[in-house]
Protein backbone atom coordinates (compact mmCIF):
# COMPACT_ATOMS: atom_id res chain seq x y z
CA UNK A 1 0.00 0.00 0.00
CA UNK A 2 1.20 3.48 -0.98
CA UNK A 3 1.45 6.07 1.99
CA UNK A 4 1.54 9.96 1.70
CA UNK A 5 4.17 11.54 3.35
CA UNK A 6 4.69 15.09 2.85
CA UNK A 7 8.23 15.15 1.68
CA UNK A 8 9.68 17.77 4.62
CA UNK A 9 10.47 16.49 7.99
CA UNK A 10 8.43 19.27 10.01
CA UNK A 11 4.59 19.84 9.49
CA UNK A 12 3.65 23.68 9.25
CA UNK A 13 2.82 24.90 12.35
CA UNK A 14 -0.49 24.64 13.56
CA UNK A 15 -2.68 26.53 15.36
CA UNK A 16 -1.81 26.04 18.56
CA UNK A 17 1.75 27.29 18.10
CA UNK A 18 0.89 30.66 16.73
CA UNK A 19 3.74 33.11 16.89
CA UNK A 20 3.20 35.96 19.13
CA UNK A 21 3.89 39.64 17.42
CA UNK A 22 7.25 40.29 20.01
CA UNK A 23 8.96 37.25 19.23
CA UNK A 24 8.04 36.81 15.62
CA UNK A 25 11.29 38.58 14.45
CA UNK A 26 13.39 35.57 15.97
CA UNK A 27 11.45 32.53 14.79
CA UNK A 28 10.88 34.18 11.69
CA UNK A 29 13.43 31.78 10.15
CA UNK A 30 12.18 28.66 11.30
CA UNK A 31 8.55 30.29 10.22
CA UNK A 32 9.95 31.02 6.58
CA UNK A 33 11.25 26.95 6.55
CA UNK A 34 8.24 25.70 7.20
CA UNK A 35 6.04 27.79 4.77
CA UNK A 36 8.06 26.45 1.72
CA UNK A 37 7.72 23.52 2.58
CA UNK A 38 3.66 24.06 2.74
CA UNK A 39 4.63 26.06 -1.14
CA UNK A 40 6.34 23.10 -2.31
CA UNK A 41 3.58 20.06 -1.87
CA UNK A 42 0.54 22.25 -1.85
CA UNK A 43 0.47 25.36 -3.64
CA UNK A 44 -0.74 28.68 -2.09
CA UNK A 45 -4.28 26.91 -1.07
CA UNK A 46 -3.77 25.58 2.25
CA UNK A 47 -2.66 28.82 4.51
CA UNK A 48 -3.53 28.69 8.21
CA UNK A 49 -4.18 32.04 9.59
CA UNK A 50 -1.45 31.15 11.85
CA UNK A 51 1.47 30.48 9.28
CA UNK A 52 0.07 33.47 6.68
CA UNK A 53 2.39 35.71 8.79
CA UNK A 54 5.72 33.88 6.86
CA UNK A 55 3.92 32.41 4.37
CA UNK A 56 6.37 33.04 1.01
CA UNK A 57 5.24 34.69 -1.85
CA UNK A 58 7.50 33.91 -4.79
CA UNK A 59 7.24 37.40 -7.39
CA UNK A 60 9.82 37.97 -9.86
CA UNK A 61 11.16 41.94 -9.40
CA UNK A 62 10.23 44.35 -12.31
CA UNK A 63 13.55 45.99 -12.94
CA UNK A 64 11.29 49.01 -14.08
CA UNK A 65 10.31 49.68 -10.26
CA UNK A 66 13.94 49.56 -8.29
CA UNK A 67 14.82 52.81 -7.58
CA UNK A 68 18.14 53.12 -6.21
CA UNK A 69 16.19 54.15 -2.51
CA UNK A 70 17.79 51.16 0.13
CA UNK A 71 14.40 48.89 1.27
CA UNK A 72 13.17 50.19 5.06
CA UNK A 73 14.28 47.40 7.53
CA UNK A 74 11.63 44.86 7.82
CA UNK A 75 11.32 45.29 11.42
CA UNK A 76 10.10 49.06 11.26
CA UNK A 77 8.26 48.41 8.14
CA UNK A 78 6.37 46.00 10.39
CA UNK A 79 6.66 47.92 13.37
CA UNK A 80 5.46 50.99 12.71
CA UNK A 81 2.24 51.45 11.07
CA UNK A 82 -0.96 53.43 10.49
CA UNK A 83 -3.79 50.89 11.11
CA UNK A 84 -6.85 53.06 13.00
CA UNK A 85 -8.44 49.87 13.00
CA UNK A 86 -6.38 48.47 15.22
CA UNK A 87 -5.61 51.34 17.32
CA UNK A 88 -3.73 55.17 16.43
CA UNK A 89 -0.85 54.19 18.22
CA UNK A 90 2.13 53.64 15.56
CA UNK A 91 2.87 50.07 17.80
CA UNK A 92 -0.76 49.38 17.57
CA UNK A 93 -1.33 47.69 14.69
CA UNK A 94 2.03 45.25 15.48
CA UNK A 95 0.55 44.31 18.98
CA UNK A 96 -3.13 43.99 17.51
CA UNK A 97 -3.32 42.59 14.36
CA UNK A 98 -2.82 39.00 14.90
CA UNK A 99 -7.01 39.16 15.65
CA UNK A 100 -7.65 39.64 12.02
CA UNK A 101 -8.61 36.65 10.64
CA UNK A 102 -7.53 36.89 6.41
CA UNK A 103 -8.73 33.25 5.15
CA UNK A 104 -11.33 32.87 4.07
CA UNK A 105 -11.61 35.79 2.44
CA UNK A 106 -13.24 37.37 -0.35
CA UNK A 107 -13.02 40.62 -2.48
CA UNK A 108 -16.85 42.00 -4.13
CA UNK A 109 -16.21 43.55 -7.63
CA UNK A 110 -19.56 46.29 -7.89
CA UNK A 111 -21.19 49.00 -8.88
CA UNK A 112 -20.56 50.51 -12.60
CA UNK A 113 -19.30 47.02 -14.37
CA UNK A 114 -20.99 44.53 -16.74
CA UNK A 115 -21.44 42.16 -14.08
CA UNK A 116 -20.93 42.15 -10.01
CA UNK A 117 -18.76 39.10 -9.00
CA UNK A 118 -17.13 37.64 -5.78
CA UNK A 119 -13.05 37.16 -6.05
CA UNK A 120 -11.60 34.23 -3.57
CA UNK A 121 -8.02 35.43 -2.39
CA UNK A 122 -7.07 32.77 -4.10
CA UNK A 123 -8.23 33.92 -7.12
CA UNK A 124 -7.19 37.06 -6.42
CA UNK A 125 -3.45 35.61 -6.24
CA UNK A 126 -3.92 34.07 -9.42
CA UNK A 127 -5.33 36.64 -11.36
CA UNK A 128 -2.23 38.06 -12.68
CA UNK A 129 2.10 37.36 -12.71
CA UNK A 130 3.28 38.83 -8.78
CA UNK A 131 5.68 41.06 -9.49
CA UNK A 132 8.32 42.38 -6.38
CA UNK A 133 8.55 46.28 -6.80
CA UNK A 134 10.53 48.59 -4.09
CA UNK A 135 8.27 51.84 -3.77
CA UNK A 136 8.63 55.04 -1.59
CA UNK A 137 5.52 55.25 0.92
CA UNK A 138 5.25 59.02 1.95
CA UNK A 139 2.56 59.52 4.98
CA UNK A 140 1.32 62.62 5.51
CA UNK A 141 2.29 63.20 8.90
CA UNK A 142 5.84 63.88 7.63
CA UNK A 143 7.47 60.18 7.11
CA UNK A 144 8.59 57.39 4.51
CA UNK A 145 9.70 53.98 3.75
CA UNK A 146 10.59 52.39 0.95
CA UNK A 147 8.65 49.06 0.59
CA UNK A 148 9.57 45.86 -1.53
CA UNK A 149 5.87 44.84 -2.14
CA UNK A 150 4.10 42.36 -3.80
CA UNK A 151 0.93 42.43 -6.46
CA UNK A 152 0.38 43.09 -9.74
CA UNK A 153 -1.42 46.17 -11.71
CA UNK A 154 -4.65 47.29 -10.44
CA UNK A 155 -5.79 47.56 -14.19
CA UNK A 156 -5.46 43.92 -14.31
CA UNK A 157 -8.43 43.43 -12.36
CA UNK A 158 -10.33 46.37 -13.76
CA UNK A 159 -9.72 44.74 -16.95
CA UNK A 160 -11.52 41.42 -15.51
CA UNK A 161 -14.65 43.56 -13.72
CA UNK A 162 -15.39 45.16 -17.17
CA UNK A 163 -16.33 49.09 -15.60
CA UNK A 164 -19.13 50.12 -17.87
CA UNK A 165 -19.03 53.71 -19.73
CA UNK A 166 -20.44 55.40 -16.58
CA UNK A 167 -17.71 54.63 -14.00
CA UNK A 168 -15.45 57.54 -13.43
CA UNK A 169 -13.74 56.47 -10.09
CA UNK A 170 -13.51 53.37 -8.32
CA UNK A 171 -13.82 53.23 -4.18
CA UNK A 172 -11.71 50.87 -1.86
CA UNK A 173 -13.75 49.49 1.24
CA UNK A 174 -11.43 47.49 3.98
CA UNK A 175 -12.81 45.63 6.45
CA UNK A 176 -14.94 46.70 9.30
CA UNK A 177 -15.55 43.95 11.63
CA UNK A 178 -15.84 44.83 15.68
CA UNK A 179 -14.32 41.23 16.29
CA UNK A 180 -11.14 41.22 14.84
CA UNK A 181 -10.95 44.96 15.17
CA UNK A 182 -10.93 46.39 18.35
CA UNK A 183 -9.65 50.13 17.15
CA UNK A 184 -12.92 50.26 15.68
CA UNK A 185 -14.45 50.87 19.40
CA UNK A 186 -13.29 54.46 18.46
CA UNK A 187 -14.77 57.04 16.58
CA UNK A 188 -11.69 58.85 15.27
CA UNK A 189 -13.13 57.76 12.44
CA UNK A 190 -16.15 56.94 10.72
CA UNK A 191 -16.09 53.27 9.89
CA UNK A 192 -15.35 51.17 7.45
CA UNK A 193 -12.30 53.29 6.11
CA UNK A 194 -13.25 54.28 2.65
CA UNK A 195 -10.90 55.44 -0.28
CA UNK A 196 -10.59 56.02 -3.85
CA UNK A 197 -9.01 56.94 -6.97
CA UNK A 198 -10.09 58.45 -10.17
CA UNK A 199 -10.81 55.20 -12.75
CA UNK A 200 -7.22 56.59 -14.71
CA UNK A 201 -5.37 56.78 -11.81
CA UNK A 202 -6.63 53.21 -10.81
CA UNK A 203 -5.09 52.28 -14.28
CA UNK A 204 -2.31 53.73 -14.27
CA UNK A 205 0.73 51.73 -14.19
CA UNK A 206 1.81 52.25 -10.80
CA UNK A 207 -1.05 51.71 -9.26
CA UNK A 208 -0.35 48.12 -7.20
CA UNK A 209 -3.03 45.62 -5.98
CA UNK A 210 -1.16 44.08 -3.30
CA UNK A 211 -0.37 41.05 -1.31
CA UNK A 212 2.75 40.68 -0.23
CA UNK A 213 6.05 42.20 1.03
CA UNK A 214 9.31 41.08 1.58
CA UNK A 215 8.75 37.92 -0.02
CA UNK A 216 6.02 37.31 2.05
CA UNK A 217 2.44 37.37 2.21
CA UNK A 218 1.02 41.18 3.59
CA UNK A 219 1.44 40.85 7.28
CA UNK A 220 -1.96 41.43 9.26
CA UNK A 221 -0.52 44.91 10.01
CA UNK A 222 0.28 46.27 7.20
CA UNK A 223 -2.89 44.90 5.30
CA UNK A 224 -3.14 41.54 4.95
CA UNK A 225 -4.59 39.74 2.98
CA UNK A 226 -4.85 42.51 0.37
CA UNK A 227 -4.63 46.35 0.13
CA UNK A 228 -3.98 48.86 -2.36
CA UNK A 229 -0.71 50.92 -3.23
CA UNK A 230 -0.68 54.15 -5.02
CA UNK A 231 2.72 55.55 -4.51
CA UNK A 232 2.43 58.88 -5.68
CA UNK A 233 -0.15 59.51 -2.90
CA UNK A 234 0.25 60.25 0.52
CA UNK A 235 -0.14 57.03 2.13
CA UNK A 236 -3.44 56.96 3.40
CA UNK A 237 -4.74 56.80 -0.14
CA UNK A 238 -3.54 53.05 0.08
CA UNK A 239 -6.41 51.26 1.34
CA UNK A 240 -5.43 48.11 3.34
CA UNK A 241 -7.63 45.20 4.21
CA UNK A 242 -9.92 45.78 1.74
CA UNK A 243 -13.29 43.70 0.97
CA UNK A 244 -14.96 45.81 -1.91
CA UNK A 245 -14.29 47.63 -5.08
CA UNK A 246 -16.64 49.65 -6.28
CA UNK A 247 -17.22 51.44 -9.19
CA UNK A 248 -19.17 54.93 -9.37
CA UNK A 249 -19.85 57.72 -11.66
CA UNK A 250 -19.35 60.10 -8.49
CA UNK A 251 -16.44 61.22 -6.88
CA UNK A 252 -16.19 58.29 -3.64
CA UNK A 253 -16.87 60.22 -0.03
CA UNK A 254 -13.46 59.03 1.67
CA UNK A 255 -12.71 58.15 5.01
CA UNK A 256 -10.53 60.77 5.85
CA UNK A 257 -11.53 63.41 3.75
CA UNK A 258 -15.59 63.19 5.53
CA UNK A 259 -13.63 63.40 8.87
CA UNK A 260 -11.53 66.53 7.63
CA UNK A 261 -11.82 68.03 4.22
CA UNK A 262 -9.45 70.74 4.69
CA UNK A 263 -7.10 68.50 5.59
CA UNK A 264 -7.40 65.26 3.53
CA UNK A 265 -8.13 66.47 0.12
CA UNK A 266 -10.12 63.66 -2.77
CA UNK A 267 -6.35 63.81 -4.75
CA UNK A 268 -3.76 63.92 -2.13
CA UNK A 269 -1.04 63.95 -4.35
CA UNK A 270 2.23 64.08 -2.52
CA UNK A 271 3.05 68.08 -3.17
CA UNK A 272 6.21 69.63 -1.18
CA UNK A 273 4.75 72.73 -2.44
CA UNK A 274 1.47 72.69 -0.61
CA UNK A 275 1.60 72.32 2.94
CA UNK A 276 -0.94 70.31 5.25
CA UNK A 277 -2.85 73.12 7.16
CA UNK A 278 -1.17 71.57 10.30
CA UNK A 279 2.33 71.10 8.84
CA UNK A 280 5.02 71.57 6.03
CA UNK A 281 5.01 68.65 3.27
CA UNK A 282 8.53 70.54 2.24
CA UNK A 283 10.82 67.35 3.53
CA UNK A 284 10.21 64.42 5.05
CA UNK A 285 12.03 61.81 7.87
CA UNK A 286 12.81 58.46 6.14
CA UNK A 287 11.99 55.86 9.32
CA UNK A 288 15.35 53.82 10.25
CA UNK A 289 17.83 56.19 8.49
CA UNK A 290 17.06 59.84 10.28
CA UNK A 291 16.97 60.38 14.22
CA UNK A 292 14.00 60.98 15.34
CA UNK A 293 13.12 64.25 15.07
CA UNK A 294 15.37 64.93 12.01
CA UNK A 295 13.19 65.35 8.58
CA UNK A 296 16.46 65.64 6.44
CA UNK A 297 14.93 64.49 2.96
CA UNK A 298 13.72 66.66 -0.11
CA UNK A 299 10.05 65.56 -0.37
CA UNK A 300 9.65 65.22 -4.58
CA UNK A 301 6.98 66.27 -6.18
CA UNK A 302 4.41 63.30 -6.92
CA UNK A 303 6.71 61.56 -4.51
CA UNK A 304 9.35 61.35 -7.37
CA UNK A 305 7.10 59.16 -9.97
CA UNK A 306 6.60 62.29 -12.17
CA UNK A 307 5.35 60.10 -14.85
CA UNK A 308 2.04 60.78 -13.16
CA UNK A 309 1.79 64.34 -13.93
CA UNK A 310 0.39 64.28 -17.24
CA UNK A 311 -3.05 62.37 -15.31
CA UNK A 312 -3.54 66.15 -13.76
CA UNK A 313 -2.90 67.99 -16.95
CA UNK A 314 -4.32 71.64 -16.17
CA UNK A 315 -5.63 70.97 -13.13
CA UNK A 316 -4.74 73.04 -9.81
CA UNK A 317 -2.72 71.24 -7.23
CA UNK A 318 -3.39 73.65 -4.76
CA UNK A 319 -7.07 73.39 -5.23
CA UNK A 320 -7.27 70.02 -6.02
CA UNK A 321 -5.38 68.74 -3.11
N1 LIG B 1 -7.92 50.45 6.36
C1 LIG B 1 -6.91 51.31 6.59
N2 LIG B 1 -6.01 51.54 5.61
C2 LIG B 1 -4.97 52.41 5.83
C3 LIG B 1 -4.86 53.10 7.06
C4 LIG B 1 -5.82 52.83 8.07
O1 LIG B 1 -5.79 53.39 9.19
N3 LIG B 1 -6.82 51.93 7.80
N4 LIG B 1 -3.83 54.00 7.24
C5 LIG B 1 -3.24 54.59 6.02
C6 LIG B 1 -2.04 55.39 6.27
S1 LIG B 1 -2.28 56.90 7.02
C7 LIG B 1 -0.79 55.00 5.85
S2 LIG B 1 0.54 56.04 5.99
C8 LIG B 1 -0.57 53.65 5.27
C9 LIG B 1 0.52 52.93 6.06
O2 LIG B 1 0.81 51.70 5.46
P1 LIG B 1 1.92 50.73 6.13
O3 LIG B 1 1.58 50.62 7.58
O4 LIG B 1 1.82 49.43 5.41
O5 LIG B 1 3.26 51.40 5.92
O6 LIG B 1 -1.75 52.85 5.29
C10 LIG B 1 -2.96 53.53 4.96
N5 LIG B 1 -4.06 52.60 4.84
MO1 LIG C 1 -0.40 58.16 6.64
Amino acid sequence: MLIKRPPYGIDPPSSSEITPREVYEGRRIFLRQAAIGAVATSGLLNLSPASAAAQKLPAKPNPAYLPADKPTAYKDATGYNNFYEFGTDKSDPARHAASLITRPWTLSIEGEVKKPFILDIDALLKLAPLEERLYRLRCVEGWSMAIPWIGYPLSELIKKAEPTGNARFVEFTSLADRKQMPGLGSSVLDWPYVEGLRLDEANHPLTLLTLGMYGEVLPNQNGAPVRIVVPWKYGFKSAKSIVRIRFTRNQPRTAWNLSAPREYGFYSNVNPEVDHPRWSQATERRIGEDSFFSRKRKTLMFNGYGEVASLYAGMNLKRFY
